[in-house]
């Protein structure tokens, strides 16, 4: 029997309710179901029989097992617009987007020089906090490297595909070159490892500063498919999956990283790190995100975004 439903889940009143009702247990249930070779027909049956309403029951289904086959061309390197019928060679699928190995629950994830420590992980949407991804020494570094070349922050205009100036976005902020000094490649190195996904997927390391009274309003960091622009932002390593926002400073007071979709505020602390992923651009991921109102003091912090493909 498939894992049973909660209360809340059973009969959501949006898609948003549905992406949530998708827990690791029924993913896992779900696959497993697939595996053994039964019909999707005879397991949407199955999740009916045993409560679950048929608009979460079709949702979780066809989102499952989407993300689970692009995870298994991804796996085999081939692109998911042009799947094959190769046999399932499911035991050594990768997952379709980042994702840190929290199989074995660590309290520390080993990144090669650096113990990073989990702090807090969230399934839907997929949100997961690290701390000492950077020493205070590293974040003093990227900040002092950044800080001559900073300009008002710009946005990817997804209208035009080229950058804009955004009254949502009043922060000054600059881009590294992939790999642009030692402390950027070390960084790159470790998040490639934390979040096993290659170095060459990533876009430059973004630095952002906000000073008092600046934020980052609500917003997705995926490309939205329905501007004209986004065909054009696409050409250069496909879409965004996921994000980490990494804490160069504190801020005396303000400056948290929201997620309105499920009432989480994540503290600027430095060192820290928050990561989350979005497999389809898609406002049911959950990944609405802002940055809050610096209220005293200074916000720093420096944003990698990582690709479906090699970003050049
Ligand atoms: O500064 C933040 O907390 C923040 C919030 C939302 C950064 C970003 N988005 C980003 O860089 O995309
Ligand atoms: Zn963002």
């Amino acid at each position: 029997m498939p894992p049973r439903t909660s209360p809340s889940s059973s009969s959501p009143t949006d898609t948003q309710a549905a992406a949530r009702a998708i827990t690791p247990e029924l993913r896992e249930w779900i696959i497993a179901q697939a595996q053994a070779g039964f019909a999707g027909p005879v397991v949407l049956q199955s999740m009916l029989d045993a409560g679950w309403s048929e608009d979460v029951a079709t949702y979780a289904m066809e989102h499952v097992l989407r993300a689970h086959l692009d995870g298994l061309d991804r796996a085999r390197g081939k692109s998911a617009a042009a799947p094959d019928t190769a046999p399932d060679s499911a035991a050594t699928a990768a997952p379709a987007v980042p994702e840190p190995d929290l199989s074995a629950s660590p309290l520390r994830i080993d990144v090669g020089d650096r113990e990073v420590e989990v702090l807090m992980a969230m399934a839907q949407p997929r949100i997961v906090l690290f701390g000492n991804l950077l020493s205070p020494e590293e974040c003093d570094a990227i900040v002092a490297a950044a800080a001559p070349r900073l300009a008002r922050s710009l946005t990817v205009a997804t209208r035009t595909g080229g950058e804009e100036v955004n009254d949502d976005r009043t922060s000054d902020g600059m881009f590294f070159q992939r790999g642009e000094n030692e402390v950027v490649r070390r960084l790159e190195e470790r998040i490639a490892r934390l979040v096993n996904w290659p170095v060459e997927n990533g876009e430059g390391l973004q630095v952002l500063h906000y000073r008092p009274g600046a934020e980052y309003k609500p917003h997705y960091d995926y490309f939205d498919p329905k501007e004209p622009g986004t065909a054009t932002i696409l050409r250069r390593g496909g879409q965004r999956l996921a994000t980490l926002v990494i804490y160069l400073n504190e801020p005396e007071q303000g400056g948290g990283t929201v997620f309105p979709d499920v009432q989480l505020e994540v503290a600027p602390r430095r060192g820290n790190a928050v990561f989350f992923s979005y497999d389809r651009a898609d406002p049911r991921t959950g990944t609405l995100h802002g940055g809050s109102p610096v209220r005293a003091g200074s916000k720093w912090i420096a944003t990698k975004w990582l690709r479906e493909r090699e970003f050049q």
